[in-house]
């Protein structure tokens, strides 16, 4: 037998940066995030290798954190054969969207229906909450909140039922030659910040605006809330006490001043960063192509896409 399902990755809207279970996967605050349609991960999932074999975009490639998760997840459903599991990421690599979120959904979800398991997806998003924490709310379309909770039962993501809108993300791809500094290893450096306690309560105050801004179709507001709460988040890394610093270069700082000019002209677009110097921007259907030509002429290098709200988790059958 072989199960194919598909995930999309998400933008986080209100972020998640900072582990108050790094085992469990338990976050400091709750997040809310969009879905998006352009960009997702394919992986089909056979029980007939004699040990787990991974293959991303149809080359052999050797992942502790992927053999790690396919083991707790042995631990947690029971034993299950070595598998061969294939992914192709449609992701493009550095426009620093996590294809973790996607993966680590698509993945779960293949292996449990491959098991024949039929679970839900607030079960399947506590699973893959321990794969990579983005991954819990990629289950679901459009926006999904995951609860942060105290323990392993109570941490999963949902979907925020909303009323359709024309949002978009424009995302802005700024090259760079700095070294990485991972999520895991950002947000253990963050949460030393004396600004950290802050953040977490500003966060929680944050979110039930956000819901209420999803509810009443205000992109306006959604993109407003999501950059205060995107650039506290960047502050966060730069005031961290344990070894400081930021992900954002010159182009970064380049680009956060003509979203603010984009702005004042009576655009709408808002910006978000997340654990890297790309800048993507909240906007409109009708205002992203203007929001792109403008970026465009001031910054000929960058590399541009355009992402709409997209599905959740969906199989093959
Ligand atoms: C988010 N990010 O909410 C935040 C905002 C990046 C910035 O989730 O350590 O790969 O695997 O749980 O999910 C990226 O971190 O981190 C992320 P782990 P993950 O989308």
């Amino acid at each position: 037998m072989t199960t194919t399902a598909t995930a999309h990755t998400n933008i986080a809207l209100i972020k998640y940066w900072g582990k108050k279970d790094p085992i469990l996967n338990l976050p400091t605050t709750s997040s809310i995030s969009l879905t998006l349609n352009e960009f997702y991960t394919r992986t089909t999932v056979s029980q007939n290798a004699s040990a787990d074999e991974l293959l991303i975009n149809g080359q052999p490639f050797d992942s502790q954190r992927i053999h790690r998760f396919l083991d707790m997840l042995r631990d947690t459903l029971g034993d299950f054969a070595p598998l061969t599991v294939a992914s192709e990421n449609h992701v493009p690599t550095g426009a620093g969207l996590a294809s973790s979120a996607s993966a680590f959904a698509a993945l779960t979800g293949a292996v449990t229906r491959e098991l024949g398991l039929e679970l839900d997806n607030m079960t399947l998003s506590r699973l893959a909450r321990r794969g990579s924490g983005s991954a819990s709310r990629s289950f679901y379309g459009h926006f999904a909140i995951w609860h942060e909770g105290h323990d392993d039962a109570s941490s999963f993501a949902e979907s925020l039922h909303a009323p359709d809108m024309p949002i978009a993300l424009v995302v802005a791809e700024v090259s760079t030659a700095m070294k990485k500094v991972g999520s895991t290893e950002g947000m253990r450096r963050a949460a030393t910040s004396p600004d950290y306690a802050t953040w977490v309560q500003n966060s929680a105050a944050q979110l039930r605006d956000m819901q209420a801004a999803i509810q009443a179709s205000d992109i306006e507001k959604i993109g407003t809330i999501a950059e205060a709460n995107a650039l506290a988040m960047h502050d966060l890394n730069r005031t961290a006490r344990l070894d400081p610093f930021t992900y954002f270069t010159n182009d970064t700082t380049d680009i956060l001043t003509l979203v603010a000019d984009m702005r004042r002209q009576g655009l709408l677009a808002f910006a978000t960063l997340d654990a890297g110097p790309n800048v993507k921007i909240i906007t409109t259907q009708a205002h992203a192509p203007l929001i792109v030509s403008q970026l465009q002429a001031a910054m000929p290098d960058l590399h541009l896409e355009i992402a709409t709200s997209g599905a959740g988790i969906h199989y093959d059958d």
